[in-house]
């Protein structure tokens, strides 16, 4: 292949993800604006916050602190629905959770830096 078609390619292969990324960029800000919209408390920033929440354990990994929890609605904050990583203040209270269980917890932080303080398990899902 002649060095000017690879130069050529490259250079569309570029454009096409910026375009991509822009256009994705887009909708996330659309998107984000209508999430704002919708949620009743509004988003203090600077403010440590603390949420009760419930969630359903998918997955521990003790080596970063994290649990993975499908979550409901973190008033102002997150919708329901999202499965997410959440860092734990404590690496013992992933010795207490185990993957499908239901259980409620304690969310403290400033936004979006929050990290769970207290679980506890209510039940299996
Ligand atoms: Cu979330």
């Amino acid at each position: 292949m002649r060095l000017w078609r690879v130069v050529l390619l490259l250079n569309l292969a570029l454009a096409v993800g910026v375009l991509m990324g822009w256009l994705a960029w887009g909708r996330e800000v659309s998107r984000l604006e209508r999430r704002l919209g919708e949620s009743q408390r509004p988003v203090v920033i600077g403010a440590p916050q603390t949420w009760e929440v419930k969630g359903v354990v998918r997955a521990l990994i003790p080596e970063i602190q994290v649990v993975v929890l499908t979550h409901e609605e973190i008033a102002g904050f997150m919708p329901a629905g999202m499965t997410m990583g959440f860092k734990v203040k404590d690496p013992k209270l992933l010795e207490r959770a185990h993957v499908g269980d239901v259980v409620r917890f304690t969310l403290t932080g400033i936004p979006p830096d929050v990290q769970i303080t207290a679980l506890a398990a209510l039940g299996r899902s």
